[in-house]
């Protein structure tokens, strides 16, 4: 995870100060890519101890197209508490438009079937992608998040947004564009999350975990990282943990977390920030 750790620094070096969305103030880069090849181990931080059971609940919520904080609260999982109603409500995204884009006819398109599909079939297509980015649900920006979910609009504009998968031989690649990367909490998340959903869509489509790739647009630090960086890059990255499956699930839904089992996880201790909403 040297490259995580070089984006980090490059940030630092050649950050623009901007201002941004939530007022907090940013160091900022454009366009920044990394990879990661799955067989040299699971890609979970090892310069900061992360929550994987955050993780892996937020990816599995939503998979379920789940789009309300009740689930994630039950399994103590708070990330997305700050933009949710008071009915824990966040609106049309993520999990909405992954698994129920909706369309004119007021049906709905399961984008992720959709994938499993060009997995099985017809892997060499270069079409196998998901998409966040449904313009028409987008938030009005003059609005607070909890608005526009009451609203029926989404409450953030997804940051992770287009998931593309490729398969050469029997190896399953994945490359993710984030907009809008907060590197030091956000991003750390997306990867493990990118390489969780790879490895779960390749044990349902008999493939090997192949690299994952992962490409930032604004890639920035928050003003009131910057000290938990610095203490961050002055440590030494661990040997990598890894991922092994407990069972293998009847389809790609049907995942829960006590089927993840990480080894070998030695991090260094936790630093906590302060998440700008
Ligand atoms: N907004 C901002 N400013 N950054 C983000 O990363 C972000 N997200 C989601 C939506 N809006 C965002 C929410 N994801 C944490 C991690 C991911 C989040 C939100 C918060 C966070 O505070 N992590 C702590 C531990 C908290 C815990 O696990 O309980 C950490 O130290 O990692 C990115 O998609």
């Amino acid at each position: 995870m040297r490259q995580y750790l070089d984006l980090l620094q490059d940030i630092l070096d050649n950050g623009v100060r901007k201002d941004d969305r939530t007022g907090t103030g940013t160091l900022s880069v454009f366009g920044r890519q990394f990879r990661h090849d799955l067989a040299d181990g699971f890609p979970l931080l090892t310069t900061k101890k992360l929550h994987f059971r955050s993780i892996a609940n937020e990816l599995l919520w939503f998979l379920r197209g789940d789009t309300n904080t009740a689930w994630l609260k039950e399994r103590g999982v708070s990330i997305w508490n700050e933009w949710a109603t008071e009915e824990g409500e966040l609106g049309p995204l993520y999990g909405a438009q992954w698994t129920a884009w909706p369309t004119r006819d007021g049906g709905s398109i399961n984008q992720i079937d959709y994938v499993l599909d060009c997995l099985r079939h017809r892997p060499d297509s270069r079409r196998i992608l998901f998409h966040g980015w449904n313009v028409e649900y987008l938030p009005d920006e003059k609005q607070s998040p909890q608005d526009n979910a009451r609203a029926g609009r989404m409450a953030l504009p997804p940051c992770h947004l287009l998931y593309q998968f490729y398969v050469a031989g029997d190896r399953l690649s994945s490359q993710l564009y984030i907009r809008s990367s907060d590197s030091f909490l956000g991003l750390p998340y997306n990867m493990a999350s990118l390489a969780l959903l790879t490895h779960m869509l390749a044990q349902q489509c008999d493939l090997q975990p192949g690299e994952i790739v992962i490409t930032t647009g604004d890639s920035h630090l928050y003003m009131n990282h910057l000290e938990q960086v610095s203490r961050q890059l002055q440590r030494e990255p661990r040997p990598l943990p890894s991922l092994h499956f407990r069972r293998r699930p009847e389809n790609l839904y049907a995942y829960c977390f006590e089927d993840f089992e990480i080894r070998n996880y030695d991090p260094h201790a936790h630093i906590p920030a302060p998440v700008a909403v």
